[in-house]
């Protein structure tokens, strides 16, 4: 009988999008809802059916059973799609740090830089903190790239992604998209990173969901986004 199965999340790709490619990879049919960030938000939260236990979003429905925050929903998932099948302890831990680190230290500081635009707007200091932060954010790839070469195959697992993969996927695509040239840079001393991501959308699964328009457009529900991700881009150029 197929799962039912649900991921909760808003109206952009945020913590939530790393979660969709894991399930899109492997073929597994579920709903993809998307909540808009309206006046309905303060009475969702506080329901719990919708919002778990801490208010906040995502949350996974898997049959009858919930699961809230990203990383717990990660390993979850890398259970139920049997990712963790054979592996020791020590393997499983390596693939939950990389993750662990793709959401901690890229994905999470680079949501806060564009909800709170690094600092307010005319900040002296602006320059250098937004420099000092791409640099910590962009030395992450590099650590990425040193223990991808220490691994046999194209992924963090091996021959086939696991939550390691497209947490760090979706990491490096946010650097890309929201640090510009400092990314493109760092990128060129990462070639196993590149090929990683080539290898992704290599993917049947992801190939068609990324070339067609089901991927949400924006990074995080800021309404500013766009003009946010226009000043880092020339900030950082
Ligand atoms: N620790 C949680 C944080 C979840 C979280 O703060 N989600 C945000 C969306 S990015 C949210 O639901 N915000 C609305 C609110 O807290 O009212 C995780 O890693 O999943």
């Amino acid at each position: 009988m197929q799962n039912l199965i649900t991921l909760r999340y808003f109206a952009c790709r945020g913590r939530a999008q790393a979660l969709r490619y894991m399930l899109i990879d492997q073929g597994i049919e579920f709903v993809d809802e998307r909540l808009p960030l309206d006046p309905n938000w303060p009475a969702r939260k506080n329901d719990p059916t919708v919002s778990g236990p801490f208010g906040a979003l995502p949350v996974l429905h898997w049959d009858g059973h919930q699961v809230a925050e990203t990383l717990p929903i990660a390993g979850y998932l890398s259970r139920r799609l049997g990712q963790y099948v054979g592996l020791s302890d020590e393997e499983i831990a390596r693939r939950e740090m990389v993750a662990s680190s793709a959401y901690l230290d890229v994905i999470r500081p680079l949501a806060e830089m564009v909800w709170q635009h690094g600092a307010p707007a005319g900040d002296a200091d602006w320059h250098a903190w937004l420099t000092r932060h791409t640099q910590l954010v962009l030395g992450r790839l590099l650590r990425f790239e040193q223990l991808l070469a220490a691994t046999s195959g194209a992924f963090f697992s091996g021959a086939s992604p696991s939550a390691a993969d497209h947490f760090v996927f979706e990491a490096v695509d946010w650097c890309r998209m929201l640090l510009g040239a400092p990314a493109l840079v760092m990128l060129e001393r990462c070639p196993r990173l590149v090929a990683l991501g080539g290898a992704m959308v290599a993917r049947p699964q992801l190939r068609i969901y990324v070339d067609s328009d089901q991927r949400p457009t924006t990074l995080t529900g800021n309404p500013r986004e766009f003009e946010v991700r226009s000043r880092l881009l020339a900030a950082t150029s």
